[in-house]
């Protein structure tokens, strides 16, 4: 029998038209092992069709264009050949009835010149260098001097998000993400430290919050608010991007995608990957209650602090990214308030099924033991 403590993150939860049969979800964690050109491969349906128990799924990171590409290996959803590979993901998770939303990527300046058609430099609001490193043939390296985008520009990355939002439903994806957070192109936008722009993208919180809610909007009309998440990280310096004043730069973010009301604000409650006490100063709970639909609590939780997260309505769904590495069958695993196995950082980014989808189930390890 599952304890009171089990229980909340258990329940069943409505998102927008899906019915989740529990409020565990499976965080974007990117994993490099799309072939060459993007194209995702069938083990990479075995992995998410193992992790198909989550309430919901988001994808890992997915360039929307080869401009849009950082790191090696990563999938993209811009070639027929990509949308086929994701139809095999999508079909897959179905077919062990899980529900999947595609991230939609767009890195900016975190990129390297090798990784950019004509291999030209990476583009950003600003011709200001991350420090800041990206993953290149085998080996970490440091990020590219990026080139600062033409105002003229700006439309046509706008419409590419919408266009990969459309492509992504026609593959089977129950909705997607726009990825807003760690440092990447949206973000760069966002933050002073990245962005130095003298036109309406640039300057005042409302100038650089212009990018997200075009993009939002955008994304939005083209297949509607219900099937629209957006995931930001206010006090995470991943990639190297800071704002001198985060507070008052995220409470104007979340009130402006309030107004867009999409599905869900998936909010990365500290450093990116670290542990869960942030900066005392930054108030989530204050933020969460400016934001009326969903929202998804991520970044370190435990299965104690999940519960009581969602008991006290601090969060509605809660995102584990590290957990669901190593622990295919998380849902059951918190079911049964089971041992949790460890990842092997080894196999974190790149090679083939060696710690993607050999992790063992539960199950599986107590049979065999
Ligand atoms: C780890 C390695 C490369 C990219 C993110 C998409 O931080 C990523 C990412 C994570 O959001």
């Amino acid at each position: 029998m599952p304890t009171i403590s089990q229980e909340a993150v258990l329940t069943t939860y409505k998102l927008g038209n899906l019915e989740l049969p529990n409020r565990i979800v499976m965080a974007p964690l990117t994993r490099n092992r799309a072939a060459e050109d993007g194209v995702p491969t069938s083990l990479m349906a075995e992995y998410y069709a193992q992790r198909s128990s989550a309430g919901l799924i988001i994808s890992e990171a997915t360039q929307i264009s080869a401009q849009r590409q950082g790191y090696a290996r990563t999938p993209g959803i811009y070639t027929e050949a990509q949308t086929a590979g994701w139809e095999l993901v999508t079909h897959a998770v179905h077919t062990c009835n899980g529900r999947i939303f595609l991230q939609l990527w767009h890195v900016g300046r975190i990129s390297h010149t090798s990784l950019q058609p004509g291999g030209g430099p990476p583009v950003a609001p600003s011709a200001i260098r991350a420090k800041a490193q990206t993953f290149v043939d085998g080996g970490f390296t440091d990020v590219s001097e990026p080139r600062a985008l033409e105002t003229n520009e700006i439309q046509e990355i706008v419409t590419a998000f919408a266009t990969a939002a459309k492509k992504a439903l026609l593959a089977g994806f129950d909705g997607v993400e726009v990825h807003a957070a760690n440092g990447y192109l949206i973000d760069q936008f966002l933050c002073n430290g990245s962005n130095k722009r003298t036109d309406e993208y640039g300057g005042s919180v409302e100038n650089r919050t212009r990018f997200l809610a075009e993009v939002m909007q955008a994304v939005i009309k083209e297949v509607g608010a219900d099937v629209v998440g957006v995931r930001i990280s206010p006090v995470s310096t991943a990639n190297d991007v800071h704002d001198s004043d985060a507070g008052a730069l995220f409470n104007h973010v979340v009130k402006v995608l309030d107004l867009l009301k999409p599905v869900y604000l998936h909010v990365i409650e500290g450093q990116t990957g670290g542990p869960r006490d942030f900066d005392p100063h930054f108030d989530f709970r204050a933020l969460r209650g400016k934001f009326h639909r969903t929202y998804i609590g991520n970044n370190g939780y435990t299965l104690a602090v999940a519960n009581k997260s969602i008991e006290d309505g601090a969060v509605d769904l809660v995102a584990f990214g590290r957990l669901f590495i190593a622990n295919p069958d998380l849902v059951a695993r918190f079911r049964e308030d089971a041992i949790l196995d460890p990842l092997d950082p080894a196999t974190l980014y790149g090679g083939g099924a060696k710690g993607y989808t050999d992790y063992p189930t539960l199950k599986k390890t107590l049979s065999t033991s």
